[in-house]
């Protein structure tokens, strides 16, 4: 929609003419081997404020352009090749969140879709995704940032608001690891309705809503059925400021353990997820707003750079491959715990998906 059309087609021939000059090109690595893999072969996944105008633009059009190229997978609800990553994620969430393998599953899984924006839609090849840091985005509301102030480089705007609705109630099933200490309500956020200008304006999608409550008896049998809605943003800024400052990130960066962050991880991820509002609050289709990835490659980044601090971490694991971890469901993770990605890509196993620079992976953040 919008302008990508043109986008699109210049991203998929000339580049380095748009660029107005030459560009490395990295040539995209073997899925079982990355040979001369370096610092200066990697692809570069850059925080969305130190991209060029040209790079956001690029996200934009690459996911627009997945958004219109056909699914692979028969599942009614998958209109696109986007859709496909959104059914995958559905069909395992319960499998892959707040466990074992959670940050080994997403960071695969984020690396399928740089791939598919590669391979099928002509995304710069020395470009990776973008990350969102989100102390950065502290001194003014997300509406009037980079990602969210609805110009063409944007990811869109915030929803549509909708006024008088009363706070939002703390209950029992918030997690209790977010500890909110600001009585039992909390402030609602400045949308609440349909994303109204920039990228994804109006943007249709196709699965949802899901409740938290089909977690204990698993998704209905109709999660597979198309549901044609728009694309809700609710942007929020006190999530942000409580769960994702900077003394959040350095507790974070302090953990001892994988357990530790893991426990620290949670109420940063859960925030991101919270600040945004919308879709991005479905536990099942939040990768239907395109800030998920923004969003999950910055956890995964954090991981990273735990994660480089002491090569011994690259095989800690804590938990099973069941939601919550309950004893008796599926086996304590470790090297060699498989994890699954339908019609995306073949199984790996963790120990495989352990370092951005080894295996199948070639990437650096920047
Ligand atoms: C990638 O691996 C496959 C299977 O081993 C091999 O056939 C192919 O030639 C490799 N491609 C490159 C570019 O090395
Ligand atoms: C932008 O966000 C701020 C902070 O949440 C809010 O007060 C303001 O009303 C929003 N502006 C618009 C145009 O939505
Ligand atoms: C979004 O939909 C609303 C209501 O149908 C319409 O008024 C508005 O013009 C649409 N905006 C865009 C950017 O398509
Ligand atoms: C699935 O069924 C439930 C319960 O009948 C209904 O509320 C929901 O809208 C249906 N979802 C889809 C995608 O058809
Ligand atoms: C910043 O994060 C810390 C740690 O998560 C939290 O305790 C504190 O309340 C947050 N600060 C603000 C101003 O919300
Ligand atoms: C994960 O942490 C829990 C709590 O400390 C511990 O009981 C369990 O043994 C740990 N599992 C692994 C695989 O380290
Ligand atoms: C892939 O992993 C899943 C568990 O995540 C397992 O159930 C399945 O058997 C594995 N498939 C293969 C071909 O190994
Ligand atoms: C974990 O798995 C990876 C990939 O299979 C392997 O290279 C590594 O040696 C394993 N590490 C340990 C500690 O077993
Ligand atoms: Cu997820």
């Amino acid at each position: 929609m919008h302008f990508s059309t043109a986008l699109r087609a210049s991203l998929l021939f000339p580049i380095t003419h748009v660029l107005g000059g030459p560009i490395t090109h990295v040539t995209r690595q073997n899925q079982t081997s990355t040979p001369q893999c370096t610092e200066d072969t990697a692809i570069q996944r850059k925080e969305w404020s130190s991209m060029t105008e040209y790079e956001r633009l690029a996200y934009v059009s690459a996911i627009e352009c997945l958004m219109n190229q056909p699914p692979e997978w028969d599942v009614p609800g998958s209109t696109s090749a986007y859709d496909d990553f959104v059914a995958t994620h559905i069909r395992v969430t319960t499998s892959v969140h707040l466990n074992g393998v959670f940050l080994s599953w997403h960071r695969h899984f984020e690396h399928l879709l740089e791939g598919q924006m590669h391979d099928k839609c002509g995304y710069p090849g020395y470009l990776g995704l973008p990350y969102w840091d989100y102390p950065l985005y502290l001194d003014k509301p997300l509406n009037q940032s980079l990602l969210f102030d609805g110009t063409p480089d944007s990811l869109g705007s915030d929803g549509t608001f909708i006024p008088n609705r009363p706070d939002i109630v703390v209950t029992p099933e918030w997690d209790a690891n977010l500890q909110f200490p600001h009585g039992p309500t909390l402030p609602r956020g400045s949308g609440g309705d349909c994303t109204y200008t920039g990228p994804f304006a109006n943007h249709t999608v196709s699965f949802g809503p899901i409740s938290r409550s089909v977690i204990p008896t698993g998704l209905p049998a109709n999660w597979t059925q198309p549901n044609p809605h728009c694309l809700v943003r609710d942007l929020n800024d006190w999530f942000l400021r409580r769960l994702n400052n900077q003394t959040a990130m350095d507790n974070l960066l302090a953990s001892s353990d994988i357990l530790e962050f893991q426990t620290r991880l949670e109420p940063i991820h859960q925030g991101g997820h919270l600040t945004i509002g919308g879709a991005m609050q479905d536990f099942f289709c939040s990768p239907q707003d395109p800030i998920f990835w923004l969003h999950h490659t910055n956890l995964d980044r954090l991981w990273s750079i735990w994660q480089a601090a002491d090569p011994a971490r690259r095989s800690q694991f804590n938990g099973t491959s069941t939601y919550l971890n309950p004893v008796g469901y599926t086996p304590e993770v470790n090297n060699d715990t498989q994890i699954t990605f339908p019609v995306l890509g073949a199984n790996v196993t963790t120990g495989d998906v352990s370092n951005p620079m080894a295996g199948p992976y070639c990437y650096v953040y920047v």
